[in-house]
């Protein structure tokens, strides 16, 4: 972890970014793709060397777009020292040691295999893949990596909440006991509006499913992660509520179903509700969606056991909520921990207790995460099997729903 940084330091601790850092082997990241997680995991890039005492200085080399003119507007605007429109390229440059792939489900296999066969650590954005069989590719290609000292992680950036990661640790000391019930929904709303264009998150061909595999994926890591049970079988509902929407400027003819009026089809879900059993024996719920109108970006887990609870709630990022059912009656209740503390995961590199973080944050985290593994030579979690595990609890979801829903073990 890093040093605590404390208001009365700030006297002597100028420049002490660069120091932080100066010395230091670097590790040369290479991006593709730069839309919102590509300037998230910029973010993350650009601040994790400056906040936590790493053993390599992570140095953003180069990114990677198909446009040379937007690749190289973002490259001036997140921070990276050269632009490729080739990813191919971009995974032979000398000065990249770590492929951070940023882009649609659709090219995350081809592009994770390269680059990990050009011998380099890869970080892959969530879900793994569009599919379990380039998901097991992957996976695949990663356990050989490994054998040549190469690390593979996936990006499910909120088990680097530290609220969720001290929710983890709260589980596993025994603070809530049997698990009996995990409770998540992922709800958001920018799908509401019928007019809203059939971007590529809409095209099955791109995005490989809809609120299942964007939204759905990291609530299925989060429950494992936090549960520290996997999922042993579901049963599901999946919907898709418009079922065509305009297309938006500029589209290629390369969609399928394009109707004279400008119009393609919606080919994934927008909405995927699904219980599930866990290992032991545990039942869950889960509901990801992207109509839940007046939603943004709501995240919410709830874990309850036979000695307590945890709620988190990603709007209330800094805070998680514990009930302590061994209290007395007339003291029992939920009560808030307000997770800024030096000891809480993550916190001691940062501001005094009370100032929090955000969902930026988590990026920062995972970026040191990553680097810590390589240096240890130790795996990184989540792994690519770890993704491929996510990635077969997905398909169990669409196989019970286009049943149903049957329950489909896994
Ligand atoms: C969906 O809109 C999305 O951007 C996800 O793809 C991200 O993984 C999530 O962190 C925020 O919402």
């Amino acid at each position: 972890m890093g040093q605590p940084h404390r208001q009365d330091d700030d006297a002597d601790e100028a420049g002490v970014d660069a120091g932080a850092e100066a010395g230091k082997p670097p590790l040369g990241v290479g991006m593709v793709g730069y839309a919102f997680m590509g300037a998230a995991h910029s973010q993350g890039w650009r601040t994790v060397g400056r906040v936590f005492d790493l053993p390599r200085r992570p140095v953003l080399a180069a990114v990677c777009g198909r446009d040379a003119a937007a690749v190289r507007s973002a490259a001036d605007r997140h921070g990276w020292a050269a632009a490729e429109t080739d990813w191919r390229a971009l995974i032979e440059r000398d000065d990249v040691d770590l492929v951070d792939i940023c882009t649609p489900g659709d090219s995350h296999a081809e592009i994770a295999v390269a680059a990990l066969a050009a011998g380099k650590h890869v970080l892959c954005e969530k879900p793994l893949a569009n599919t379990v069989e380039e998901a097991e590719a992957m996976a695949l290609a990663a356990e050989d990596a490994y054998q040549r000292g190469q690390l593979a992680m996936v990006g499910f950036n909120y088990r680097r909440v530290p609220a969720t990661a001290l929710a983890r640790n709260m589980v596993a000391e025994g603070r809530i006991g049997s698990l009996r019930h995990v409770r998540v929904t992922y709800l958001q709303d920018w799908l509401v509006d019928p007019e809203f264009p059939l971007t590529w998150r809409l095209r099955k061909e791109l995005a490989g499913s809809g609120a299942l595999g964007d939204l759905g994926a990291h609530i299925v890591d989060l429950a494992q992660y936090v549960a520290g049970e996997q999922v042993v079988g579901v049963s599901a509902l999946t919907e898709t509520f418009v079922r065509e929407r305009p297309l938006p400027s500029g589209a290629s003819s390369g969609l399928t179903a394009v109707s004279a009026a400008g119009v393609g089809q919606v080919t994934v879900d927008d909405a995927a509700l699904f219980t599930a059993r866990l290992t032991s024996g545990a039942l869950a719920s889960f509901e990801a969606t992207r109509f839940a109108t007046g939603r943004k970006n709501a995240l919410r887990i709830e874990l309850n056991g036979d000695r307590g609870s945890l709620a988190f709630d990603l709007e209330r990022l800094n805070e998680l909520s514990y009930h302590d059912h061994t209290e007395p009656g007339e003291r029992a209740g939920f009560r808030r921990i307000l997770v800024t503390e030096p000891e809480h995961p993550y916190l001691d590199a940062w501001w005094p207790p009370g100032h929090g973080l955000g969902y930026e944050h988590t990026f920062v985290h995972q970026a040191r995460d990553l680097v810590h593994a390589i240096e240890s030579g130790r795996p990184p979690a989540p792994s690519f099997a770890d993704g491929l595990q996510v990635q077969r609890v997905l398909a169990a979801v669409e196989e019970s729903a286009a049943k149903n829903s049957v329950y489909v073990a896994i």
